[in-house]
């Protein structure tokens, strides 16, 4: 997508930013208790443009951390961006190319020049990716608890409060029992579960006895890295298998769809490089009828509103992870939060700009380490 003009930045910003969970969350691979991320702040043209780098301080979801995006954006996109002027969208993308992977740090610089472009044009980036919903349906992901007695009350709150779908977290010894017991007392339930890579294909006999529970769909059952082995366990099982780790590239989600490795694909531009990846993604799962939801990584408002643009497209046919602030934080970044209605949707930003929501006074106090280039 072109500029219209060229586009040029007088200075970038990197904030580390460190806020407390109102409760951990628990996957099969890690138990977090704060909400770490980097947010990207670029200045250009009389206006700024915000982003959010979703790594986690630890390489547990993927390989990169808080530290590798900050250095790789200090050393190499932050001195690139600053270079020169920019025509395209297109053209970033091209001049960043060579450097392998590192989606996340690439992402949260990405999203601050969408929001930076989204203001010079004066259309919010749901217009300018060609949204066609003002609100969207989300779900809540339930993290891995002690018990039942301590999960159950919070699924039943997430119903309470209007949420159209519940995703939860499963590992060994936290599956069959749980989503039985969930199934048992809601079975009219939009029901997910998600494994964050904590199964095997030897385990194929165990996962398939999901199949009796209606599942929407199980995520990410098999290694982080895998798309062979998927294909071969949905032969197996009959709940429909959806990607996200496994998933990094357009070419990726290609041989995976190819392979018949996952029938719905969870899409998150952290870990894809970017809202244009994102969106490639999301182009390619529509021309081939494979319906897509927006993922989440426990975003502060930042990244959450602008989740809500992207989940805005078309074939974003199920639910996203992007509740209300309220899940996560005692108190957001922003201000207005965002907000459940009661029917389950949330509604999709109308107005360019990230930076005008910004609650100061709480990213001030949640801010750790402040860059300027
Ligand atoms: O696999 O979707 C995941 C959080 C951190 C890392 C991985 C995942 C998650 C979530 C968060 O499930 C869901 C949310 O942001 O609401
Ligand atoms: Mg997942």
């Amino acid at each position: 997508m072109g500029w219209g003009w060229s586009m040029r930045l007088d200075r970038v910003e990197l904030r580390w930013v460190s806020m407390p969970l109102r409760t951990p969350f628990e996957t099969s691979f890690a138990r977090e208790t704060e909400k770490d991320c980097l947010l990207v702040r670029v200045f250009g043209e009389g206006f700024e443009g915000w982003g959010e780098v979703v790594a986690m301080k630890e390489p547990l979801y993927n390989e990169e951390t808080l530290k590798s995006c900050w250095h790789i954006l200090e050393d190499l996109l932050i001195p690139l961006v600053l270079s020169r002027a920019w025509e395209t969208m297109e053209e970033w993308d091209e001049a960043t190319r060579a450097i392998r992977r590192n989606y996340m740090a690439r992402a949260g610089l990405e999203a601050a020049l969408w929001d930076l472009y989204s203001l010079c044009q004066g259309q919010s980036l749901a217009a300018l990716w060609g949204g066609v919903r003002q609100r969207v349906e989300v779900g809540i992901s339930l993290g891995i608890e002690a018990s039942l007695d301590r999960l159950l009350p919070q699924v039943e709150a997430g119903i309470g409060q209007g949420y159209r779908r519940v995703k939860l977290k499963i590992k060994p010894g936290w599956d069959l029992e749980v989503v039985r017991a969930v199934r048992s007392r809601w079975p009219d339930l939009v029901l997910q579960v998600d494994a964050n890579s904590a199964y095997h294909l030897r385990d194929a006999e165990h996962l398939s006895r999901l199949d009796d529970f209606g599942l929407l769909l199980v995520e990410q059952p098999l290694e982080h890295d895998d798309i062979v082995d998927h294909a071969a366990l949905q032969k197996r099982i009959k709940t429909p298998i959806c990607l996200d780790e496994s998933i990094d590239t357009t070419e990726q989600c290609r041989r995976a769809l190819e392979l018949g490795s996952a029938q719905i694909i969870n899409i998150k531009p952290g870990r894809v490089g970017g809202y244009a990846a994102a969106r490639a993604i999301h182009d390619l799962c529509a021309s081939r009828a494979v319906p897509c939801w927006v993922g989440g990584m426990l975003e502060t408002g930042v990244g959450r509103l602008q989740n809500l643009a992207l989940a805005s497209l078309e074939n974003f046919k199920l639910p996203g992870d992007i509740s209300a602030s309220r899940r996560y934080f005692e108190r957001d970044i922003i201000h207005p939060e965002v907000v459940l209605e009661s029917d389950g949707c949330v509604r999709v930003p109308e107005t360019p700009g990230t930076g005008q929501f910004l609650d100061w006074r709480a990213l001030e106090r949640s801010t750790v380490r402040l860059g300027h280039w």
